[in-house]
């Protein structure tokens, strides 16, 4: 492949859905760029292109795709061997439970953001209460077992954010799910995992949060518990 071929992704820096798609290329071996972007000053040339006004966006051989659980099936199906399942009731199960996770990922971002404790923990019952069907799913170490597949680059961002605030705040937020519990340790520890976020994530990722404020100045809720913490 030249240089000139390779896919770009268009990305912010602390994205779950851009981090899904870096693992699936890391996983794959695929040569590619990475291109930051600022989401609160988006630049004109990417609201040209991206048709939701959201990150993940891949460029590939002139044509622009978004939304990350289709960008990752268009790389599953141009990279063999594919990372789903064979079975296609198997796969389609797969599939669903990727919007599972984007869910997940939407409901653990809420709870993140939240302005008040009261929100925070309205938040954080969604989010248990989301995990709870899950947790039967998991055959581990992987989803499905001892494969790596397109779900586990799915769900691990979830993971990666939230054993990061769990550790900063003493908080537990996977209580009686020892499976997902273990799938969790698991891909956090995966390098494609590891890899797909950038350096020193943890300490910046805890400064978004912290630097969190509503109405002017008022520190979000978990900007307040988090305060010095990084
Ligand atoms: N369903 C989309 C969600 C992508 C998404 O929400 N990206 C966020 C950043 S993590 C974004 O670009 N937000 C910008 C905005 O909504 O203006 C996907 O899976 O790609």
């Amino acid at each position: 492949m030249t240089a000139a071929s390779k896919p770009e992704l268009i990305s912010f820096d602390l994205c779950p859905f851009v981090q899904r798609s870096v693992i699936t290329l890391l996983e794959k071996n695929v040569e590619f760029d990475l291109t930051y972007i600022d989401l609160a000053n988006k630049p004109d040339w990417f609201l040209a292109i991206s048709p939701l006004g959201k990150v993940p966006v891949l460029r590939e051989k002139g044509e622009v795709l978004f939304e990350s659980a289709v960008i990752n099936e268009y790389l599953d199906e141009t990279n063999p061997p594919s990372l789903h399942p064979a079975d296609p009731l198997k796969k389609a199960k797969n599939r669903a439970w990727i919007e599972v996770g984007g869910n997940q990922l939407m409901n653990s971002f809420r709870m993140m953001m939240s302005q008040t404790e009261e929100e925070y923990n309205s938040h954080r019952e969604a989010l248990i209460k989301g995990f709870k069907l899950v947790e039967d799913q998991i055959e581990g170490p992987f989803f499905n077992g001892e494969t790596f597949s397109l779900i586990d680059a799915a769900w691990a961002p979830i993971f990666t954010r939230l054993l990061i605030v769990e550790e900063a705040l003493g908080e537990d937020y996977l209580p009686g799910y020892p499976k997902i519990r273990a799938w969790a340790e698991t891909l956090v520890a995966r390098d494609s995992v590891i890899n797909s976020v950038i350096d020193g994530f943890r300490d910046k990722f805890l400064t978004y949060l912290q630097n969190k404020t509503y109405n002017g100045d008022t520190p979000a809720y978990l900007a307040g518990r988090l305060a010095g913490s990084v």
